[in-house]
């Protein structure tokens, strides 16, 4: 089997987690490479629902190792509420089969409060309307080379002396310009101390498990966040999140070579979804958009917030094909789509008077375009328990056969409902 990686094609929220649950079950090592719980992947098994937003989507197979590299960056007391919630279900999450990268990033209590203090005194239009998990301050921390590390929860004086010198700039920023209280750095150390002592055992080197079921014949699962459009580089800058969701940064943020990725499968929600500000060209502010949102359940996994909906947009899925070289798409939620009488499909855009096939790179300039559709037509019939492609109506084969014409990626998974059972391998 060939080492996999899961990446989200539009803005997040495409059902990759379902689709690494499923794929959990051929693979020895599950690892997520970026974000932290900003992210909620949902996967569902015999009608029973889990939510995840730090622990790998292949937990609920048992015995598979479930791995956090150093590209994500992890809030310490979510990840414990986590495993007690999945171990209370009867779920092992003993440090036999978890782990931690010891270079992975911890997001702190002060970098939440820098989130939420940055976004509350930006403007409306300049809000990015992030999750305020602490992501980006976290983030800027790592680069700006202050960050806490896993592996410094085990060395107490050091962490006493990396919180010292995190806060120095902060509550300068928090007393000063957010006019809120400045931490007191010994109370975040005690703080910290109790889930330092927890986390301890789940600390680990990665990489070299990745090399040894790699070693072994076993297949990694490199497991994607968030979505290509919300990548830092490639996104729709500045309403990105806080790290390269691209697929080349799955080897960086695990830990092995760009060699080591072989099958990269992009999840391809069926029409387009976005959670947060920034500009969606295909967005249907109309009765469309509403029944999408209604039929498809859009509402975010981390902040239940209700999520934008609108047509699939070739553009950016073009775009994403080329970031992250796609080797084929799973295509999910295509179940929603039934019943509606015609779907768009939006080919290219018009920018500044010329038609343009990938987005435009200049900051917000997603916002000035305007989308060229293609119609067809939908299909009435419930699709939700075809379990072959032949099974699907033959309306529901042209989409797909559209999206792989105007893509040039082959759609390999078809899903046609949130269940590990309803989903169609080609
Ligand atoms: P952040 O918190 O700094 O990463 O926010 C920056 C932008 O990234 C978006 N973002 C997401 N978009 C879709 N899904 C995400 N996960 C949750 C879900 C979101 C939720 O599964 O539904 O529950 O609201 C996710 N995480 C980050 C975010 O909306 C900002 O636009
Ligand atoms: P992720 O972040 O990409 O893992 O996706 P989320 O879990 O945030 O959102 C996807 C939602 O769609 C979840 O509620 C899934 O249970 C649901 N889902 C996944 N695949 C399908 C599908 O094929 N059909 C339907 N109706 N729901 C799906
Ligand atoms: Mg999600």
């Amino acid at each position: 089997m060939s080492n996999t990686v899961i990446v989200g094609t539009q803005w997040g929220d495409e059902g990759k987690g379902k689709i690494v649950d499923m794929l959990a079950q051929e693979a020895g090592a599950i690892v997520r490479f970026q974000g932290g719980n900003n992210a909620g992947h949902t996967l569902v098994v015999a009608g029973e629902q889990c939510i995840l937003h730090l622990i790998p989507s292949g937990v609920l197979h048992p015995g598979k190792k479930c791995l956090i590299g150093n590209g994500v960056v992890l809030d310490p007391e979510v990840f414990l509420k986590e495993i007690d919630g999945l171990n209370a279900k009867g779920i092992d999450v003993s440090p036999e089969r978890m782990m931690i990268s010891k270079k992975t990033q911890i997001i702190m209590s002060y970098h939440r409060m820098m989130d939420n203090c940055r976004e509350s005194v930006k403007s409306d239009e300049s809000k990015i309307g992030t999750t305020g998990r602490g992501i980006g301050p976290c983030y800027e921390d790592k680069m700006n080379r202050i960050g806490i590390r896993a592996a410094d929860l085990a060395d107490p004086e050091l962490l006493r002396a990396k919180i010292v010198e995190a806060l120095i700039e902060k509550n300068v920023l928090f007393e000063k310009l957010f006019n809120v209280e400045a931490l007191d750095p010994e109370k975040v150390y005690q703080d910290i101390l109790p889930v330092a002592e927890r986390i301890k055992p789940f600390l680990g080197d990665v990489s070299s498990v990745i090399q040894d079921v790699n070693k072994a014949g076993g297949m990694v699962l490199f497991e994607g966040a968030q979505g290509i459009h919300l990548d830092i580089d490639h996104g729709t800058y500045p309403f990105v999140t806080s790290s390269n969701t691209v697929a080349g940064n799955a080897a960086a943020g695990a830990g092995c070579g760009p060699r080591c990725l072989e099958r990269i499968i992009g999840i391809l929600k069926a029409y387009t979804t976005r959670v947060g500000s920034g500009p969606f060209a295909t967005e249907l502010l109309d009765e469309t958009g509403e029944t999408l949102q209604a039929n498809g359940h859009e509402f975010g996994a981390t902040t239940g917030r209700k999520r934008r909906c609108g047509w699939l947009d070739l553009v950016i899925i073009r775009e994403t094909a080329r970031l992250c070289d796609l080797t084929e798409f799973a295509l999910t939620k295509l179940d929603v789509l039934s019943g509606l009488k015609e779907l768009k499909i939006c080919v290219s855009y018009e920018y500044r008077g010329e038609k343009i096939s990938y987005p435009p790179q200049e900051q917000n300039g997603m916002a000035f375009v305007k989308p060229v559709y293609e119609s067809m037509p939908g299909w009435e019939e419930d699709i939700t328990g075809a379990r072959t492609y032949d099974e699907l109506p033959e309306a529901a084969k042209n989409y797909i056969a559209r999206i792989e014409e105007l893509s040039g990626v082959k759609v390999g998974i078809v899903s046609v409902g949130p269940d590990r059972a309803q989903t169609i391998v080609r």
